[in-house]
């Protein structure tokens, strides 16, 4: 096998820039309860559902809430963030990501969506990228969160593809391993320190393209894009 046959791509943090989003409405919620949290921390929840987002921040703090306070805490961090990003264009795509799109339909590889993000919906459509991709997995149909690969094997099964057939892109530490465990390759978008879990880390989608990815597939050496 020379080239995969799909790519699932995480959503928050590879497709939009909506990383300062969440971080802005949870930073809200933790100095709501008191737990000191910073952009190194948010890092712990990229990826993570935003029940055990929550269930996190307060861990670090030792704080005790029931499943319905946490629930609360929840639905205002997101009235926080859908206030944020509802005034999001195609203008906050992240660089490359278009050029690759068009590089995996021009290459009859199909795209997929594997996303935490219960608002996926609403996102891509603000985004112009609702009717993009063949499949969409998101936040609203998995029962398990990142780092449990659900999300993917999911996506893979609705392609109608084997896992190691398909390649996953993400930002976070949890969809790094999620992917991997899923026995999926794995394109880490971010800091090669943080996502060392990857197969390959690359800064953002400008250099990845269709010689990137066959070499991964052939297991060359790969340098960093
Ligand atoms: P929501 P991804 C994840 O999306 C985000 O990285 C994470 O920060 C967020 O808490 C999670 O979705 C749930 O999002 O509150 O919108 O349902 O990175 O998996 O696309
Ligand atoms: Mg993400």
């Amino acid at each position: 096998m020379s080239l995969p046959k799909a790519c699932i791509f995480d959503l928050d943090g590879v497709i939009v820039d909506t990383v300062p989003a969440h971080y802005t409405a949870w930073k809200a919620m933790a100095d709501e309860v008191g737990v000191p949290f910073d952009e190194k921390e948010n890092e712990n929840l990229k990826g993570v559902s935003r029940f055990d987002s929550m269930k996190h921040i307060l861990s670090l703090g030792n704080i005790e809430k029931s499943d319905e306070e946490i629930q609360a805490y929840t639905e205002r961090k997101n009235s926080i963030y859908v206030d944020i990003i509802s005034s999001m264009t195609p203008s906050d795509i992240l660089p490359g990501v278009i050029d690759f799109i068009d590089t995996l339909e021009a290459n009859d590889i199909a795209i997929a969506i594997g996303s935490a993000s219960k608002n996926t919906p609403q996102i891509l459509k603000c985004v112009g990228l609702d009717k993009v991709f063949k499949v969409i997995v998101d936040g609203n149909q998995i029962t398990k969160s990142k780092p449990n690969p659900e999300v993917f094997l999911k996506g893979a099964e609705r392609l109608g593809f084997q896992p190691k057939e398909c390649v996953v892109l993400e930002d976070a530490i949890s969809g790094v391993k999620a992917a991997k465990d899923g026995g999926m390759k794995c394109i880490g978008v971010g800091s090669p320190e943080v996502l060392s879990q990857a197969d390959i880390v690359v800064d953002d989608l400008t250099n990845v393209d269709i010689d990137f990815l066959k070499a991964l597939y052939s297991n060359e050496e790969l340098h960093q894009a």
